[in-house]
């Protein structure tokens, strides 16, 4: 039976003919965080999801990652999925070593399935702690799940807003794994970058030895996009933020897209333009190699590593 899925009213879809970037990514470059939406038909929309997407399935991924000039992708379990990963884990298993996952489980996940999981290349969990996106899980839940992914060597995808890190930080710092920090923080980017909020972020990473994604320009910018039609100078006030964090931890930055970019609201990004923000965050030719290749390689391909 074919489900139809109808989108959530306003919803906006991926765009369509994203520009090849005037930047050249380096070799073996690792969009890092990005997601697959269904298809609906064939990978139901959870009963418990805060929204219904528009399909984005693993065949519009790649080929997004080949115009791109990407060569790996992270594909993050996206909460209108809920606990069922198998969109994730096709997609995963269809690119040929090339992808790599981080699942969403539920804490009576048996062994079995987090060992059927990372087989499949899954190497991480994510915990989401938005509540436009998902019911709040009960702190020991989320502890009984780090206890079970921990000895597989797997990380913690840790997804918050930059005001709930002071009621946060203590219980990541429970956590028995290595963590990784979606999208900065999400730092209120109206506020100066060496404001009191983003250098309370900016020690948490330090003192507890964190990954940090210098993701979603476009979901954090109040500037926008360019005006200008052809201008490819995008989300300039974000630059700083993303700029300082690839300063002071050049070895523990991830990129990624966010493809296919949920819950945007006021526009959607040309993905070839997110791209041509990399060398206005990532200044030399170094940086730019461990913000893409080098560190990505070594969480999710450290027999790889470059
Ligand atoms: C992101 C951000 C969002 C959504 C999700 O899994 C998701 O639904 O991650 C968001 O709405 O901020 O990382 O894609």
């Amino acid at each position: 039976m074919t489900t139809l899925f109808e989108k959530t009213p306003g919803w906006l879809d991926w765009y369509a003919s994203p520009s090849v970037p005037a930047f050249t990514l380096p070799p073996g470059a690792v969009d890092a965080h990005c997601h697959v939406f269904g298809p609906g038909s064939e990978f139901p929309f959870a009963p418990e999801r805060k929204y219904t997407p528009c399909d984005a399935g693993k065949d519009q991924l790649f080929a997004l990652r080949d115009r791109l000039g990407v060569s790996r992708n992270v594909i993050v379990q996206a909460t209108c999925h809920g606990t069922d990963n198998s969109a994730m884990v096709d997609a995963v298993r269809s690119a040929g070593g090339r992808a790599r996952g981080v699942a969403t489980v539920r804490p009576d996940v048996s062994e079995a399935e987090l060992g059927r999981l990372h087989e499949a290349g899954v190497r991480g969990v994510r915990f989401n702690f938005l509540k436009r996106l998902v019911s709040a899980a009960p702190q020991d839940e989320l502890t009984e799940i780090a206890q079970k992914v921990a000895p597989l060597g797997w990380h913690i995808v840790i997804y918050f807003e930059a005001p709930d890190l002071p009621d946060l930080e203590h219980f990541f710092a429970s956590l028995p794994t290595p963590l990784v920090v979606d999208h900065m923080g999400r730092p209120d980017v109206s506020q100066p970058v060496d404001g009191p909020e983003f250098t309370r972020f900016l020690r948490f990473v330090e003192r507890h030895d964190v990954w940090v994604k210098v993701s979603c320009p476009e979901r954090l910018s109040l500037t926008g996009p360019p005006a200008l039609d052809g201008e490819r100078d995008a989300y300039r006030d974000v630059v700083p933020f993303s700029r300082r964090v690839i300063a002071e931890f050049p070895d523990a930055v991830l990129w990624g897209t966010d493809w296919p970019h949920p819950n945007l609201t006021d526009h959607m990004p040309d993905d070839g333009l997110l791209v041509d923000v990399i060398p206005h965050i990532a200044v030399t030719a170094e940086q730019q190699h461990r913000l893409l290749a080098a560190n990505p390689m070594r969480l999710y391909w450290p027999d790889e590593a470059v």
